[in-house]
């Protein structure tokens, strides 16, 4: 299978790390919209937030327990947002389950 962020775990892109636990993976990226921004990824192949399900939902679980903790890594205590993008219409570019972690300045309170 053809993922760059697959790509990026399995080191053939490097990436610059901010966290790793068995099951996640953060790193800076690339194209950065807030001072800090980071994508937080499962190790598990899942397509987007419209492929959890019963079976994979405990792989979500573990970002979710990881992003307070890279939260506080990043200096993320005056709050952040968290993001996920899906399909078409919500402008995934990379279609391997990520959110984004957005902070360090006052964010917009635009959503769209
Ligand atoms: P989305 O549009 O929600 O699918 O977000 C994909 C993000 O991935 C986008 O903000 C840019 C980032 N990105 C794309 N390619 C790379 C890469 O090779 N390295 C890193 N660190 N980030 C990347």
């Amino acid at each position: 299978m053809d993922c760059l962020f697959c790509s990026i775990l399995e080191g053939a892109i490097p990436s610059q790390k901010v966290y790793e636990d068995e099951n996640v993976y953060a790193f800076r990226d690339i194209n950065p919209q807030a001072p800090v921004h980071v994508l937080v990824i499962p190790k598990e192949h899942i397509p987007s937030a419209d492929a959890v399900s019963a079976v994979n939902s405990g792989k979500v679980a573990a970002v979710f327990e990881a992003i307070p903790k890279i939260a506080k890594e990043c200096g993320l205590e005056q709050g952040y947002r968290v993001i996920t993008n899906v399909g078409e219409h919500g402008c995934q570019s990379v279609k391997h389950l990520h959110f984004h972690v957005l902070g360090g300045k006052q964010l917009s309170e635009k959503m769209d």
